[in-house]
Parts: structure tokens; sequence; C-alpha cells
């Protein structure tokens, strides 16, 4: 039977890309903006993605009824201790778009020769009831010395792809789902979802 599915995300670049990493199974997925009186949108404070992306799945299939799936990630920076991290949207200011938050990024970077990397995402699942299950993925890379490419979204034009070499932004979009923390994420999702 088609199980209907909220995606919990504001964010509609991963509202394509989750659409994408679940096409094939029987799904109906509808997306927050798809929604005639969604709900708030969720506090994001919690410490660990995981606690983000549960706090997140649980407040949506709640208030809507349908089984949720919500995604929280990040980008860590190895010389920066691990920021901009679970706080990755936040981390330069509330409004500041994308392009600019690569340029603060880049900037802290700034003459620094170790330049590893890597996205982190969890994917949460929440069932109305209250039960939930996560899903974690990791990608490891470094951060460009300028942004490239033109596809992707957030932090993808500066994070070069380990063992490639091209930045996230720079790869078709199908390959950075085979590949992303994302993608990883939602391969495990989608057993999971296919075993229900
Ligand atoms: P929702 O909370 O509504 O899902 P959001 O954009 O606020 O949307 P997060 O709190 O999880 O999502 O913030 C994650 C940020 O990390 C995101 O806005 C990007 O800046 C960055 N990020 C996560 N995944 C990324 C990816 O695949 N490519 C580039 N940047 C990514």
């Amino acid at each position: 039977m088609t199980l209907k599915l909220l995606i919990g995300t504001r964010n509609p670049s991963k509202v394509a890309e989750l659409r994408a990493l679940l096409r094939g199974l029987d799904l109906e997925l509808e997306s927050v903006a798809d929604l005639a009186d969604p709900p708030p949108d969720p506090p994001e404070d919690a410490p660990s993605y995981a606690e983000n992306a549960v706090f997140k799945a649980l407040a949506y299939a709640r208030a809507t009824g349908l089984p949720t799936i919500a995604d929280d990630s990040g980008l860590e920076v190895d010389a920066l201790g691990g920021a901009p991290g679970v706080r990755s949207r936040r981390y330069f200011g509330e409004d500041v778009s994308s392009e600019d938050r690569n340029r603060m990024l880049l900037g802290l970077l700034d003459g620094v020769t170790e330049r590893t990397a890597r996205f982190v995402a969890v994917v949460a699942l929440a069932r109305p009831d209250g039960r939930v299950e996560t899903f974690d993925g990791e990608v490891r890379g470094e951060i460009a010395e300028s942004p490239r490419g033109d596809d992707g979204f957030g932090y993808d034009p500066i994070f070069i792809i380990a063992e490639d070499g091209r930045t996230m932004a720079e790869v078709p979009r199908d390959q950075k789902n085979a590949i992303s923390h994302r993608g990883l994420a939602a391969a495990k999702l989608r057993a999971a979802l296919a075993d229900a």
C-alpha cells in the first residue's frame, strides 16, 4: 500500500534531493511547503544532528499525523574544530546568503593548508505515535581555495570530494546523491522503508 510521507524540511534543495533519493519506492511524498496549514518551524538548537533531526521529524509528525522524515546536516572543518558543524546554517548569521557564508568560511581558512572537512547528515523517520528511527551518512573532502560549480546548494561549491577533485557543485545531482552524506543516510532509510 502506498505510504504517505511528509518531508519535514523548509529547505527546497533538501526536498529535491530527498525526493530523488526516495524515487521508486511506493511513497506519496509531500513537503512542508505543500501543506495548506503548515505547523510552525521546530527549533533546532540541540547539540547534535540526531537530536535536531528527531525533534524536527517528531514535531512535524505529531502536528500533521503523517509519518515524517527530517534531515539535519552540516559541514565540519577540521581546522575550525569541527565548525560550522551542527550550526551550519546559522554559524555566520541568520539571514546570510550561501555565497556570503562560503566567502566567510574561505576567509577563516585564508592561509590554512590543512583543509580537510566532511559533510554529515542524520535523517530521522518519525511516526505520529512517537516511534523514531535515525539514519546517518558522511562524506569526506576538503575545502577549496575558491567556489567552483553551479549545482547543489549551501557549501557545495567549496567542498572538494575526496579522491575525486571536483566540488560537490561540479558533479551532476545524481552523482552527488550517489555519494553524499544525505545520499548515504537515505540509502539506509530506503532499506528500512522497504522492510516496513
Ligand atoms: P531544515 O532545517 O528546514 O531542514 P536547513 O537548511 O535549516 O533546513 P539544517 O538546519 O540541517 O537545514 O542546516 C544544514 C545546513 O548545512 C544547510 O543549510 C547548508 O548550509 C549546509 N548543508 C547541509 N547539507 C548540505 C549539502 O548537501 N550541500 C551543501 N550544504 C549543505
